[in-house]
């Protein structure tokens, strides 16, 4: 029974729009992935309908014996995936679990020392509209001008001059592996905290295919829905010593009741994540990006950094002639979404910048492996260069459309039950699933609380 149809066909009417888009397109904004079914549906589930303020076993309502085991499950396999001591799985977002540790750090108008927006960092690292920038006096490094690479001179020399409270480490758009124990070294010379958002990628930490800052971090940061694959949502890691603090200021400190079914959305995400083929999926999404990369290189556009070593590329467009708003324009007309980013010391504005950033996670989950990501690449490359040339824009869009043809995407009930009705490929038909399940057919872990996929 679809209800949703029946009761609301407007808003059922947005949700199937966004289902084909997701489903005839090539996703390539770095932070975007697909949800599972299993976590789609624990988040669609009848847990949304429950208060539980409060900590597994120190709850404000009663009834709350069966979430209480959701979020136990959900803390527990958390700190196994990343061997962290503590987990709140309550914050709603990464931007509000970075607000729960300065909050839990730091007194207002302390200095921070965090990555500049502007090359690569993100908006809770200080922007001065966020919270952060407004409560806190944030400090930025930034990358060097000859690599693009983290310039830890510069962070070692504000830290030794500034003498912040609290380090940042972490990026939203930096396409190589950060080093955390150099933070971490720093950190400790000026006797600062140091927290780690590892938001973007959270899961190339869990597949163990990148440095994992559990070690030498006093907190970290991350949210659930981007590499990790799991519902959009934040997180937070830390050492017991500080697990009272970082559980006070999330609740009651800066949230109340917690989003239960998305909390049972982040186990069910945290499980799979414990899976050998999640490790395989990473890895694919790699082997994925440095494809991405060689072709766009070859095709004449500029790499920061000249290529990448995580999910992520961030692209130089201007030397084709467009600017960053203009190449997602471009993209968008053949159905291969990105976003338009600024480039280190762009000379351009944020609005239109001088780059665009692209990254591998969601279309991996779909099963593509190099042969697409070449194509994929090779296309981009064309529609850049055929910007004024609508014919040839929209040859791509279909060749675009026919490959996603062979690369279903995991669906929810409802967007199952549309594709089922329109007369078009079941998104679980038995081919479908096979190439699905190219990126997670690795030996099952013997762990009974895992899920299949
Ligand atoms: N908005 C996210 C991103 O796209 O990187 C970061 O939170």
């Amino acid at each position: 029974m679809n209800w949703l149809a029946q009761q609301d066909p407007e808003v059922w009417s947005a949700i199937l729009q966004e289902a084909a888009r997701q489903r005839d397109g090539l996703e390539l904004i770095a932070s975007e992935n697909y949800a599972s079914p299993a976590v789609m549906q624990a988040c669609g589930s009848l847990l949304t309908n429950k208060y539980a303020e409060g900590y597994p076993g120190r709850r404000y309502y009663g009834g709350c014996e069966y979430v209480d085991q959701v979020e136990e499950l959900a803390r527990q396999r958390a700190q196994k995936l990343f061997g962290a001591e503590h987990a709140n799985v309550q914050p709603h977002s990464g931007s509000d679990a970075n607000l729960a540790v300065y909050l839990a750090a730091l007194e207002p108008g302390d200095v921070v020392l965090a990555l500049d927006l502007a090359h690569g960092g993100h908006l809770s690292h200080g922007m001065k509209l966020h919270a952060s920038g407004r409560w806190f006096r944030f400090i930025s490094y930034g990358v060097r001008p000859e690599d693009h690479r983290i310039d830890f001179d510069q962070v070692a020399r504000l830290a030794r001059e500034y003498k912040p409270r609290l380090i940042v480490a972490g990026a939203s758009a930096y396409p190589r592996e950060i080093p955390h124990a150099r933070f971490a070294e720093i950190a400790h010379q000026v006797g600062a905290k140091l927290l780690v958002d590892m938001a973007h990628y959270a899961g190339l930490v869990a597949a163990g295919l990148h440095d994992n800052p559990v070690s030498v971090a006093d907190y970290i940061s991350s949210t659930t829905h981007k590499t990790l694959r799991g519902p959009r949502g934040g997180l937070i890691l830390c050492r017991q010593e500080y697990a009272r603090l970082i559980d006070r200021s999330v609740f009651p400190g800066l949230q109340g009741g917690p989003l239960m079914h998305i909390i049972a959305g982040k186990a069910v995400c945290f499980g799979e994540a414990l899976l050998p083929s999640f490790r395989t999926y990473i890895q694919q999404v790699l082997n994925n990006a440095k494809i991405l990369a060689e072709e766009l290189l070859s095709g004449g556009l500029r790499l920061v950094t000249g290529g990448t070593d995580n999910h992520l590329i961030l692209a130089d467009v201007t030397p084709l002639g467009l600017s960053g708003a203009q190449a997602e324009k471009v993209l968008a007309q053949c159905a291969i979404t990105v976003n338009k980013n600024m480039i280190p010391f762009d000379p351009r504005k944020p609005a239109d910048p001088s780059g665009i950033r692209l990254g591998t996670p969601a279309v991996t989950t779909r099963g593509m492996g190099p042969e697409e990501i070449r194509r994929i690449g090779r296309w981009i490359v064309q529609a850049l260069r055929s910007a004024d040339d609508p014919e040839r824009l929209a040859h791509i869009h279909r060749e675009v459309l026919e490959l996603c043809q062979h690369f279903p995407v995991p669906v929810d009930g409802l967007s199952e039950l549309w594709a089922v009705r329109s007369g078009g490929p079941s998104p679980m038909g038995s081919d479908q699933q096979s190439n699905f399940h190219k990126v997670s057919n690795a030996p099952r872990s013997s762990s009974p609380q895992t899920p299949a996929w």
